[in-house]
């Protein structure tokens, strides 16, 4: 390692000195091919001894090194000499010695000394070898850049201010010689068109010699140019791992890779027929129906099938997709086979919808199926996960359900499931959460182990030019941030496209990491089928309806190589029509549509056969008195041998020991309680964000690092049990969208998993607000789909300043679905209604109990809803903050509302009521007794805002008759609960007494950044909350 460390180091400074040889009169010089010693010795620098290591050489010397290093017969015999000089010490410009000419006797290692002279002849034919090779080199890299990927032939994709080159097909030395000099600064090194027919060995790093490994010019130019410039761009070279590099080389060089058998080509157009009669199906039928047609990138549905067949040969058996409205009929119908009369049903806009819920356009159902992979004969599930119009938001939601999948299956390796994600070209560049979620791609607690990504790259967005919508030459370059490959294709060639997607698939089996597939294609229609695509685009759409289909284009190919006939085509065609058109007579008969048909993920078992919870209760969320004390002690433990921990921690887990002694618990060990209890009952817990293994806040501490041994970590709560379930924290990537995404997805897969997504603060929450407004409050409503997953934000106004104060309650309320003038039905179970019926809970507990039982009830109730819990920062160290044991063992259970105990005694002489949430309460005790006003008002806690509990502040409005009503907050009065709370609570006191206000004033930031105006704001909430003269009217 070290010898390879110093003689790179030796290589890299060569490659800095390209800029002082390319300083006027040497650069000239180097221009004009006259590339001798004497030119670059007058340098005076030890680089210039050894010139042909210059800047743009250096990188293929380096490879050339690594590959000497595994092998020095990989090299050539001047290659070998020049690195075991070098690594000998030799000084520079001693190291090179001039090389036989090819084929001759082997001249053994030459003493160093000798080999400064170096004959001119052979001097030329290094050369013109680094030359070939450096052209080589140059294809790899750049070839994509002159491939012909476009089926339109107008794109201009502009790498360097030129126009690039497009529609070139014949190895003629002065047009290639032109067609270098666009791709490589230096063209063409000084080979000469006199050089076309010599031999020159290949290096190993390339492939097209097949078995050989000599060839001549010519015919290196013609394999270079077949592998990269035809119909099929390949864009790889910036990946760092050479082996990766290697393979992919591997999969386009070697000749005749791109041949197909009768079987595979007949398959292939089978397939092009369903994807294009599917469209032309639904066209004849509703002409003025939006469906987003996949017309012009038919070959879609081949590449999915390809991408499916090829994983499934490999062992996988379930895959998870996500993709945008463009051909999702077509993928239903044909990829996921989604029974043609369901899809046809949601045409009819006349059927009675059986579900609750609003529903969704038909171009954003989900779907699941499970079916026998002809190809591969084994059992394949297929998901096709619902989603917004929001583009891209998908992309998380799938990477977090195939994580799920592949963890409660034990597929640490991503072998047996897999997602594959499609894109626009236009949303793939625009939209940031693409590379969020690229950035979740290789970290351990949330890699899915390799996405096939499919770019739909009709070179337009609704009505905008690539050119105005992106800065990059390919609407793909964000993936390379990961060092995915990434295959352009002209979508239409469908064999280049099968090819294409089975190494993909291939890709993503063999080094499990991201593939990006680039179907370049065309629109044939407008955004959607009503749109006029002339306005805008008008010698684009020109020149696509001078396009011939690419089915037709194709099957004009199979007929012309005797693959079919034209009466074969013509009676898959008929057939195919023929499936469709007695699907549509079935879809006459469905009376009514099912959402629920239209579920990506089901769980079995969980629901009743008619999809209804088992029971409408929740059983007592309390543990035993052992078992707290058990998971107490876990929680001060370090549960492993010869582990030190940091002396702080130690205080803290000391701290801990004490609590448990004493029978309490503060909110870090409340939640410990939670999660390990649930962990013991089986149930999975994963927390995960920024900073949640410590916590935010320093309080939690779930990963204990030891000090002396790098990365050695112990998590006490995975040795609560020996059958107990894994608990996975984890530090998630900066951000929010892509991570609470990918929670919910997570969530998505198992109802019998805790799932807890905690913002570093709760304010960051909006980052990802379109995760919480198009899939957390509204999912089940669009999609019949439950989800249970946690949203921790920490909330509170602490004179913090703007930023880091508020979770903004005021928008997570606005959003919930229950009605503020109506008092729901009185009834037994009223409040596993209220929940059943809700859209997300919210709640704001005060005390560590309490939100020890909120978090159980989540899995303990029998269906799922997502829960918002705002979760406090002063409270944590809070002394009065902490839960006697007795609050949490059996029949105990979560309180939607904390009645006051001290007013209660004599209810008669309570003035008034403070309705309040979360930490300010403590604030109002302290002040209540400061002012001797214990029995004359009475604080009452709302823990739980929504669904509201109505029938609990009617029966704290009902114990003090005479008291008036106030509602009080630290927030500002157009944020925080003041506008959702006070509407109802006039409803429950059937508006008999006003609803008083104390709080802040109304603010256009959340809160101020002078501490000392928060602290005088705080003081002036209060003495307005107990001025009992204050709402006198
Ligand atoms: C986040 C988001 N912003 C805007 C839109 C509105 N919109 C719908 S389709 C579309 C163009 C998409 O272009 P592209 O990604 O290239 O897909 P194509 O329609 O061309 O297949 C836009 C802007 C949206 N759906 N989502
Ligand atoms: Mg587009």
């Amino acid at each position: 390692m070290h010898r390879l460390r110093t003689t790179v180091a030796r290589l890299r400074p060569f490659a800095a000195a390209q800029t002082v040889a390319s300083q006027p009169g040497t650069a000239a010089a180097i221009k004009g091919g006259c590339r001798t010693f004497q030119c670059v010795r007058r340098l005076n620098a030890s680089v210039a001894a050894e010139p042909f290591l210059n800047g743009t050489s250096s990188n293929y010397v380096e490879e050339m090194y690594y590959a000497w290093l595994e092998d020095p017969k990989n090299v050539h015999k001047s290659w070998d000499i020049f690195f075991r000089n070098a690594n000998a010490g030799a000084p520079p410009g001693a190291a090179y010695q001039s090389p036989p000419p090819l084929g001759g006797p082997s001249p053994g290692l030459a003493r160093v000394p000798a080999l400064v002279q170096a004959r001119p002849n052979t001097e030329k034919l290094v050369e013109d070898h680094l030359a070939v090779h450096t052209l080589i080199r140059a294809y790899q890299v750049r070839g994509h850049h002159i491939a012909k990927l476009d089926p339109l032939d107008i794109s201009c994709v502009d790498f360097d201010d030129a126009p690039c080159a497009v529609g070139f097909q014949n190895v003629e030395f002065s047009r290639f010689k032109e067609r270098m000099c666009k791709i490589t600064a230096q063209g063409f090194y000084g080979l000469a068109e006199s050089d076309l027919d010599k031999v020159f060995r290949l290096p190993k790093t390339t492939f097209i010699g097949g078995s050989e490994n000599a060839l001549p010019l010519r015919e290196i130019i013609r394999r270079l140019e077949s592998a990269y410039c035809q119909h099929i761009g390949v864009e790889f070279m910036f990946i760092n791992d050479v082996k990766q590099c290697q393979w992919i080389r591997k999969k386009f060089e070697t000749p005749g890779v791109l041949q197909f058998s009768v079987e595979e080509k007949r398959t292939l157009l089978a397939r092009m027929i369903r994807a294009t009669r599917f469209e032309e199906f639904l066209q004849r039928k509703w002409s003025s129906e939006k469906r987003f047609g996949l017309e012009g990138c038919e070959s879609l549905i081949p590449a999915l099938k390809t991408i499916i067949d090829k994983s499934s040969q490999s062992g996988v058996e379930s895959v998870i997709m996500g993709m945008p409205h463009r051909g999702r009929l077509n993928v239903l119908a044909n990829v996921i086979r989604k029974e043609l009369e369901q899809i046809f049903c949601q045409f009819e806009s006349k059927l009675e919808a059986a579900d609750e819920g609003s529903g969704d356009v038909k171009y954003h159902l989900g779907m699941y199926h499970r079916r026998v992979n002809r190809v591969s004969d084994k059992y394949i599930t297929m998901s096709l996960v619902a989603n917004p119009s929001h583009l891209e938001a998908v992309d998380p939601v799938v990477q977090g359900k195939t994580k799920a999948e592949q963890f409660y299956c034990g597929d640490t390796e991503g072998k047996r499931v897999m997602s594959i994600l499609l894109h626009g070209d236009a949303a793939f560049a625009g939209q940031g959460i693409v590379y969020e979620t690229f950035h979740l791609s290789d970290l351990p607690s949330y890699t899915t182990h390799g996405t096939v990504h499919v770019v739909v790259n009709n070179q337009i967005g609704f009505t905008t030019d690539p050119r105005v919508a992106r800065s990059s030459p390919y609407p793909t370059d964000v993936a390379r941030v990961v060092n995915a490959p990434i295959f352009h294709v002209n979508a239409d060639d469908p064999e280049a496209v099968m090819y294409v997607c089975n190494v993909a698939a291939e890709w993503r089996n063999t080094f499990h990491k991201d593939v990006v597939v680039d179907l370049v294609c065309f629109r044939r229609n407008g955004h959607n089928e009503m749109d006029e695509p002339m306005f805008t685009q008008p010698l684009m759409y020109k020149r696509i309806k001078k396009q011939k289909g690419v089915l037709q284009k194709f099957v004009e190919k199979l007929i012309a190589e005797g693959v079919v006939t034209t009466q074969e085509y013509e009676e898959e065609v008929a057939s195919y029509d023929r499936i469709c058109e007695e699907a549509y007579a079935r879809s006459k008969d469905e009376k009514i549509l099912h959402i629920k048909h239209w579920l990506d993920s089901p769980w079995p078992g969980f629901f009743t056969l008619e999809g209804q919870p088992k029971s409408m209760s929740c059983p007592s969320t309390g543990i035993s008195e052992e078992e707290l004390g058990h998971i107490g002690n876990i929680a001060a433990s370090v549960p492993v041998e010869d582990f030190t921990i940091h002396g702080g921690l130690s205080r803290i887990l000391k701290g801990r020991a004490n609590m448990v002694n004493q029978r309490v618990c503060d909110w870090a060990l409340g939640e410990y309680m939670a999660f390990g209890s649930l962990l013991k009952e089986g149930i999975h817990v994963r927390l995960s964000g920024q900073d949640v293994e410590r916590g935010t806040f320093s309080h939690r501490h779930h990963v204990l690092h030891d000090q002396n041994e790098d990365k050695r970590i112990c998590i006490p709560m995975n040795y609560i049990s020996p059958d107990q379930a894994p608990y996975t924290v984890c530090n998630s990537s900066l951000s929010e969208y892509g991570v609470l995404g990918f929670e919910l997805g997570f969530a998505m897969a198992s109802p019998n998993a805790l799932v807890l997504w905690e913002a570093q603060f709760g304010d960051f929450h909006n980052t990802a607000q379109c995760i919480i407004d198009q899939f957390i409050s509204s999912g089940q409503a669009k999609w019949v789909r439950q989800n249970g997953i946690v949203l921790l934000l920490p909330h509170g106004m602490e004179g913090m300043g703007p930023e880091h104060s508020s979770a903004r309650p005021e928008r997570f309320l606005q959003m919930c679905n229950d009605d503020p003038d109506v008092f729901p039905k009185p009834s037994e179970d009223f409040a596993m209604r209220q929940l059943y019926d809700c859209n997300w809970i919210v709640v704001n507990c005060s005390t560590p109990g309490n939100y020890f039982h909120v978090l159980r009830r989540q899995i303990l109730q029998p269906f799922r809803k997502p829960l918002i819990v705002f979760t406090p920062k002063s409270l944590l160290r809070h002394p009065e903050a902490k839960s006697s044991f007795d609050d949490m063992l059996p029949g105990t259970h979560f309180r939607r509302l904390i009645p006051d105990d001290s007013a209660a005694a004599q209810p008669d002489k309570v003035k008034r009521i403070i309705f309040c949430t979360g930490k300010i309460y403590y604030e109002l005790a302290r002040e209540r007794k400061n002012r001797g006003l214990d029995e004359s008002v009475a604080v009452v806690r709302i823990e739980q805002l929504s669904p509201f509990p109505f029938d609990l502040v009617k029966e704290e409005s009902d114990r003090y008759p005479n008291a008036d009503l106030v509602w009080c907050q630290e927030e500002h009065k157009n944020q925080g609960y003041y506008d959702y709370v006070r509407p109802r609570i006039c409803t429950t006191v059937g508006h008999s007494r006003p609803v008083w206000y104390a709080g802040r004033g109304s603010a256009a930031a959340p809160a101020t950044g002078n501490k000392q105006t928060h602290l005088t704001e705080l003081q002036r909430l209060l003495e307005a909350a107990f001025d009992l003269e204050a709402f006198k009217t």
